[in-house]
């Protein structure tokens, strides 16, 4: 085989070698397709479209396109068109092929008819349209070029039409349908908010440019009016991008901080505004490129930031010279887009998100240094805003550190430090152990009696909970109803948190299946998403799910969990007997059930469901909880509305 090979190398070589290099790359392509677009799963599916709509983008970013469109046809394939100047057709000298022949055909080709702008390099960015080719079942390409209308097709990378001309035009364009190979990928269905999302963020990076998305396929029977288009253009660029991530929070600056500045190729630009939230939300981008892992140009922000903010403070008398704010401090309520463009940009890091280049950091440090000191001293009401902003938040790290060490003070001094009110179990094997956290004491009273305390502790909470969202890490520590919770379990908060203390492996949130029992769940999964996440993460979180009914005929009781239940189980105990009298109470609250229905029907692990929370959960009651507690009126308004038959009695 490898002597075959080499053969046929030798012997072309003479013709044409640069057509063997080409189909021994496409072959490679095909081989290990991972290596080129990072997967063969939806992931890789989706990465299909970005490596086609990077193309009309640098199109776009030398000057020469205005719009771009991309369709999912039915069958999933997928179109891309563009305004640009469409790609070349002439016959070019080193191959005696066409252009567009050579830049669906060769690996990396694509660059070279870049025409100007950025090219990425890098990561799994920028491979190229010919890795699309190859793997295409097929690619039908048309350009619309000089008056006329180019057309060529490829099958798996091969030839199946070669170039030519199909009519006349009077607009110039590229054009290019293809459809996934189902030979090489596991999932070939495409998602129009994938898509969506990441077409949206390229018109927020590249501003005026216009993207339009449209799922053309037939709409099924279940949802058939849902019209799936949308037409996204940013005057703006980032500016709008922090805007829009900021459109259910409170600012505390009407207007979005922008700066940009360049220097030999590379272009830097960073929007931002703070708001009056503790979360910390910086994006950035290389070459349009998300890189979640952050990189040289989020150093360079973060460190000027700080600098920056502290200089201005001590400078004007805000802040005392031994009094300065940590970047921490600097980022909290922060809400920026870093954007950065570059010759050779170098993707590091585990999944290649990380950006490299160390002049990156020098370029937005400076922009940062320059641009917002000049802001702060023009916006001096701005400057005091931002400021106030980070020395409270300074402050309160101050506490929260104070708090946090009394805890561990606490617990260091052992079992003595439990809380007052938990109801511990003799075991102590965390695998084996679990904690109900009961909402209400008389609740908490049924379960402790009713429990079985080889193994399981209870820990009620009472009264109105904390709100999560408006309170800062100090007060958590703090707080009289979390501090408990934090207590039993054992295993710390926040950043040091170490599942490996964790006191128990169920952590089970028991509360009534009422309106006022999802307000606690929500708030404890919101808390645990924010302050515990590797709880969540290890499945160790459950809801208990407690009866809604009970039925009595005579001396017998049932239960049942649902309407549908009630109903059947009715129907049975009536049995043959259709006069029988059946009482059907419905519980108002877990504390209306003795301790032995709370063991029967909702804590013995022989006969009890329990619903394990996973992520997904807990995100939806974060996100929840955000707009049922955060500061704006309007996102409430609209979910309470939203959820009319379930929020009805919500008092917050
Ligand atoms: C390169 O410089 C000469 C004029 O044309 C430039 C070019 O290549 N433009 C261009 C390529 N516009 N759009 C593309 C393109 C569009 C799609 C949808 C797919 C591909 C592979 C390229």
């Amino acid at each position: 085989m490898q002597e075959e090979q080499n053969m046929i190398t030798t012997v072309t070589e003479e013709y044409n070698a640069s057509e063997i290099q080409v189909l021994e790359g496409l072959e490679a392509v095909r081989k290990r397709p991972g290596m080129y677009i990072g997967s063969t799963s939806a992931s890789g599916l989706h990465h299909l479209v970005y490596e086609i709509v990077d193309n009309s983008i640098d199109e776009a970013l030398a000057g020469y396109c205005t719009e771009i469109s991309v369709t999912i046809n039915e069958g999933n394939t997928i179109t891309v068109v563009d305004n640009g100047r469409g790609i070349p057709v002439d016959i070019q000298a080193q191959t005696g092929r066409p252009a567009l022949e050579v830049v669906f055909s060769v690996l990396h080709a694509g660059g070279k008819f870049g025409g100007g702008g950025y090219k990425v390099s890098g990561g799994l960015h920028g491979v190229g349209a010919s890795v699309v080719n190859a793997l295409s079942e097929w690619l039908e390409v048309q350009v619309h070029k000089d008056g006329r209308v180019y057309e060529m097709k490829f099958s798996r990378g091969h030839i199946t039409q070669e170039m030519r001309i199909v009519g006349t035009t009077e607009r110039t364009g590229t054009c290019v349908t293809f459809k996934p190979d189902p030979e090489m990928f596991e999932e070939l269905e495409y998602s129009y908010d994938i898509l969506h999302t990441r077409m949206r963020e390229e018109a927020f990076l590249n501003a005026g440019l216009r993207i339009n998305i449209e799922d053309a396929r037939r709409k099924s029977e279940e949802k058939p009016e849902q019209e799936r288009r949308d037409s996204m253009c940013y005057a703006g660029g980032i500016r709008e991008f922090v805007t829009w991530l900021n459109k259910s929070k409170t600012a505390l600056h009407e207007k979005v901080i922008y700066m940009n500045g360049s220097r030999g190729d590379s272009y830097a630009e960073i929007a931002l505004q703070y708001d009056d939230s503790y979360q910390e939300n910086i994006l950035s981008f290389a070459n349009n490129v998300h890189t979640p892992e952050g990189g040289m140009h989020e150093t360079g922000f973060k460190s000027a930031l700080t600098r920056v903010l502290n200089n201005y403070g001590v400078k004007n008398g805000i802040i005392k010279n031994d009094d300065k704010v940590s970047g921490e401090d600097c980022r909290e309520g922060l809400t920026c887009v870093i954007s950065v463009k570059l010759t050779n940009a170098q993707f590091e890091g585990q999944t290649k998100a990380k950006l490299g280049n160390s002049e990156m950091r020098t370029l937005v440090d400076s922009i940062v240094s320059d641009k917002l000191t000049q802001f702060l001293e023009e916006n001096p009401a701005v400057a005091r805003t931002i400021l106030d902003k980070a020395m409270t938040a300074n402050r309160a790290r101050e506490a929260a550190r104070k708090a946090r060490e009394s805890i561990r003070r606490k617990s260091a001094l052992g079992g003595a430090a439990m809380p007052d009110k938990l109801r511990d179990c003799n075991e102590n094997n965390p695998e084996l152990t679990e904690i109900y956290i009961v909402e209400g004491d008389s609740a908490g009273g049924s379960a402790t009696q009713g429990r079985d305390s080889r193994f399981q502790a209870i820990l009620p909470l009472w009264g109105k909970m904390l709100n999560v969202e408006k309170v800062r890490a100090d007060k958590i520590y703090g707080n009289d109803k979390l501090q408990p919770v934090i207590i039993a379990l054992g295993a710390g908060l926040g950043e040091e948190f170490d599942v490996n203390k964790l006191r128990y492996h169920k952590v089970i949130i028991m509360a009534d299946a009422d309106v006022d029992g999802s307000h606690i769940r929500t708030l404890l999964l919101t808390f645990f998403f924010r302050y515990m996440r590797p709880l969540i993460d290890n499945g160790y979180v459950y809801a208990a799910v407690p009866p809604l009914y009970k039925l009595t005929r005579g001396k017998t009781t049932r239960v049942a969990f649902s309407d549908e239940e009630r109903d059947r189980v009715s129907a049975e105990m009536r049995g043959d007997n259709p006069n029988a009298k059946i009482d059907i109470n419905r519980f108002k609250g877990l504390g209306e059930m003795n301790p032995h229905e709370l063991w029967e029907t909702t804590m013995d692990p022989e006969k009890r469901t329990l619903k394990q929370i996973t992520l997904e959960d807990a995100i939806e009651a974060d996100e929840t909880f955000t707009i049922l507690m955060g500061e704006k009126v309007e996102p409430r308004k609209e979910f309470i509305e939203r959820n009319a038959q379930y929020a009805v009695n919500l008092d917050f």
